[in-house]
């Protein structure tokens, strides 16, 4: 999978996330290393790793030289494995993929093992920041068994595969997958029928069968924690969370106090939306499916993780008939099909002066599901053995959402592109969540003024109404999608750390939701359930807290951009479309990639050293005022 999404298996997006986070921050109470991490200095202090003369900074240099080296040839592998094994799943290609996973499991551990002979070496800067990133890269870090590294890439694969192929039967639901015939739907298809249905009972079906899918990832999720941890200890980790939390240029309780702070900035919007939302769903559904004062049944938001709750737009317009854009409606008037999407996508990044993608990426990328095979849907952008080859892999439905989609992808894909020239231990995001916000903020631009300036829609209004139809429409994607952002990995993090044991998995996962989303399962749910498994990142190892962390940057970021384009309107209206400086700004950072600590990145594009919630409360303040006027006299909160 694309190197940005993966875990640390170094497949195609794997090196960046999984080194994806790396860097010290003089700014926090970072572990500053010109030095390897406290737990790298442990590991050098024991007896065996003191048999050979002491290492230099000259022998670190050399190190990371052949560790580049390895690691582009290794990556080309992995990734190729893992491109054929995402667009075409079958035993063989799943073969191949867990064997490439597994070399290069064992290439990153044994790399990030040997590097810890240079603890408390002083080091140049570079190599220093290389070996920061290496050490944090293990996502996923293998055993040195070689049965149980085995067995742990043998798991990813099937983990993945599994999840790709997963359906849901039913004759309630004839008719209302794609091909409007078959009873048998796939995860996208019973996402539609949550995105655009409105029966109760419906929903619930459709909910309740996707959730049929994941009770039987548990026991192998399981075991790949159980490996997971073990490679973790032997790197000198407590567990696995240590280094998810770990790679941010801070520690990793800095880290979490850090997600905590953004979140209780932005809870109390999140809280007047839910409050809204959740008046005019007990009205659509009744009080008794929904209660005043109490958390909202988990199928009813549009989305099968209520991550989005986008498709409820119609139900919730505040000033019907006052416009905002019908933007699926132009793409389907326009006779736009999938390409005629991504090249008006890619349109926009080369209007800010960046190069277009490569005649390649048109060639090899993956647009629309293929109708003879299995393949992996969820979206994702690649850059194949880090040479350049970029592409994008998605099953591209000719709608708004998608549409946004996109452009998150291409900014995988151009963020690439910019870094390109860089070592590849330094060929990533800032950190994660920089690398999921650059698509995204460009998305911000797409606004009714550049639709029609691109000849997509005919007419733009200037009444405040549209706008704040336009602002709720996208807090549904934006604001709804926060609890969720952060609630998934901290799962996760108690599942890791032994807080949270297999026998309490699925109670863990909606104590949280319920804290968090302010939702709770529609049924009832036991633990021979695996609810978490239910989502993609979870399946595929993939961690979240980087949508969480873009989706807080994508604001600034947002903020930044136009004000170098001398934008001095509301956030809202600005577009960056075809402004050079701007784009100057914005490749400053991304040519940066992961080779300065991501405060410096930051910088780079707005000055800024601290990740700042108040761009989005900026954003979104004239429709925080009117949900204020909307809830007055309701008892919001659901505990
Ligand atoms: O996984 C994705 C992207 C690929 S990096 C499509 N996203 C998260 C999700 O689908 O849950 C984008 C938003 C959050
Ligand atoms: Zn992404």
């Amino acid at each position: 999978m694309p190197r940005h999404l993966g875990s640390f298996t170094l497949r195609p997006l794997a090196i960046a996330a999984l080194l994806g986070a790396g860097s010290c921050s003089p700014a926090a109470s970072a572990p500053c290393p010109n030095v390897a991490s406290d737990a790298a200095e442990r590991d050098a202090a024991k007896p065996s790793a003191s048999v050979a003369a002491a290492p230099t900074a000259a022998d670190a240099d050399a190190f990371v030289r052949e560790t580049n080296a390895e690691l582009r040839r290794r990556t080309e592998d992995a990734d190729h494995a893992a491109w054929v094994k995402a667009t075409y799943i079958t035993p063989d290609s799943e073969f191949l993929d867990a064997k490439a996973r597994e070399a290069m499991l064992e290439f990153l551990t044994r790399a990030i093992k040997e590097s810890a002979r240079f603890a408390g070496v002083p080091l140049a800067p570079d190599t220093a920041r290389a070996l920061y990133l290496l050490r944090y890269s293990a996502g996923l870090p293998a055993p040195s068994d070689p049965t149980k590294r085995a067995r742990l890439a043998e798991i990813e694969t099937e983990l993945e595969s599994a999840f790709a192929k997963g359906k849901y039967c039913s004759p309630k639901l004839k008719g209302k997958g794609e091909d409007k015939t078959g009873d048998c739907l796939t995860l996208d298809e019973l996402n539609h029928v949550l995105e655009k249905e409105r029966d109760y009972d419906l929903l619930l079906e459709a909910w309740r069968g996707w959730h049929t899918v994941s009770p039987a990832l548990r026991k192998p999720y399981g075991e790949l924690v159980e490996l997971g941890n073990d490679g973790a200890r032997e790197l000198g980790f407590h567990d696995m969370s240590e280094i998810w939390k770990g790679g941010y240029d801070m520690s990793a309780d800095d880290f979490e106090r850090e997600t905590a702070r953004l979140w209780d900035a932005v809870r109390p919007l999140y809280e007047k939306l839910h409050c809204y939302v959740r008046a005019r769903l007990a009205k659509r559904y009744g009080a008794d499916r929904v209660p005043k004062e109490g958390p909202i049944p988990a199928h009813l938001l549009g989305n099968m993780w209520a991550q989005s709750w986008a498709g409820l737009y119609p139900l919730l317009e505040p000033y019907p008939g006052h416009g905002g854009v019908d933007l699926t409606k132009a793409l389907v008037e326009h006779k736009y099909d999938a390409k005629k999407m991504v090249a008006t996508a890619e349109h926009f990044f080369v209007s800010l002066g960046m190069a277009p993608l490569p005649a390649t990426f048109w060639e090899r990328s993956l647009f629309v599901k293929p109708r003879d095979r299995e393949v992996e849907c969820h979206a994702s952008a690649w850059d194949l053995g880090l040479s350049g080859d970029l592409r994008v892999k998605m099953c591209i439905q000719v709608d708004a959402g998608d549409f946004l989609t996109i452009h998150h992808e291409l900014g995988h894909d151009f963020y690439y592109q910019q870094y390109h020239s860089l070592p590849p231990l330094f060929q990533s995001g800032a950190n994660d969540g920089f690398h999921e916000g650059i698509g995204d903020t460009i998305a911000l631009s797409v606004t009714p003024a550049y639709l029609k300036e691109i000849g997509l829609v005919e007419r733009v209004t200037d009444d405040p109404k549209a706008d704040l139809n336009a602002l709720l429409d996208r807090a549904l994607h934006a604001i709804a999608f926060l609890p969720f952002g952060k609630l998934l990995d901290e799962w996760r993090w108690r599942v890791f750390d032994g807080r949270t044991p297999p026998s309490a998995y699925n109670q863990s996962y909606w104590e949280l939701r319920r804290k968090y989303q302010g939702v709770v399962a529609p049924v009832a749910r036991s633990e021979a359930d695996f609810d978490a498994g239910s989502k993609y990142h979870v399946a595929a190892n993939v961690p979240y807290t980087r949508y969480f962390l873009a989706q807080i940057l994508e604001y600034q970021f947002h903020r930044a951009l136009c004000r170098a384009a001398g934008q001095t309107g509301p956030l809202h209206r600005c577009s960056i479309y075809g402004n050079a400086d701007a784009g100057r700004k914005l490749m400053a950072m991304l040519e940066l990639g992961a080779s300065k600590p991501w405060p410096d990145a930051l910088a780079a594009i707005s000055g800024e050293r601290a990740m700042d919630p108040s761009a989005i409360l900026d954003y979104f303040a004239p429709l925080s005022a009117w949900l204020d006027e909307q809830t007055k006299g309701e008892r919001c909160g659901w505990d």
